[in-house]
């Protein structure tokens, strides 16, 4: 009787561990640029790599031709690529952000453009990251000083300003107006 009964939990274990696993797992960017995510100058979007091979697509639009900063944060060790309105890929980078993330500095006219976000190196767990995109207007800071012209620290001629490298690679980026021409000595 009791074998009958431990055979019927374990069935039944069986059962509903099947019913709890997903039929596929869900994926939260499209695979190519038809089903990119939107986003916008300034914004900070999470993903997640879920599966190995997954590629994560985003698009946005640049209105003013200028320097634009295009990077993730996190632990994951990413790799983007930058593609333009005909698809093209513009350039790519794997680890020239914090850590392992890539970090693209392009100088882009007004257009579409898109970016694919994959791992570097081997899949092992999903892993998320964050994507962030800087622009005229739209620099956000990252730790304690702005991560790209956009969203630098503005300080003043005759100033101390104290700054932390918050992580591998991290660089810190200040703003400062000059006056009065003449020789100026930027030291830490
Ligand atoms: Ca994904
Ligand atoms: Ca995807
Ligand atoms: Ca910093």
């Amino acid at each position: 009787m009791k074998q009958k009964r431990n055979i019927l939990i374990g069935v039944l274990s069986v059962f509903i561990l099947l019913h709890k696993l997903p039929a596929a797992v869900a994926d939260d960017h499209g695979n190519d640029p038809a089903t990119a995510t939107p986003v916008t100058v300034g914004s900070v979007t999470p993903g997640v790599i879920e599966i190995v091979g997954d590629v994560d697509y985003f698009a946005f639009t640049v209105s003013n031709t200028a320097n634009y900063v295009i990077y993730t944060r996190g632990t994951m060790n990413s790799y983007g690529t930058l593609y333009n309105s005909s698809y093209s890929a513009v350039t790519s980078d794997f680890d020239d952000g914090e850590n392992t993330n890539f970090r693209i500095v392009r100088n882009l006219t007004p257009g579409t453009y898109y970016v694919e976000v994959s791992k570097s190196g081997g899949f092992v767990n999903p892993e998320n990251y964050e994507l962030r995109i800087e622009g005229p207007g739209a620099g956000m800071v990252s730790d304690d000083h702005g991560y790209s012209p956009w969203s630098a620290t503005t300080v003043g001629v005759w100033s101390i300003t104290s700054g932390v490298i918050d992580s591998g690679d991290d660089a810190d980026f200040f703003r400062f107006t000059v006056n009065v021409p003449g020789t100026h000595i930027l030291y830490t």
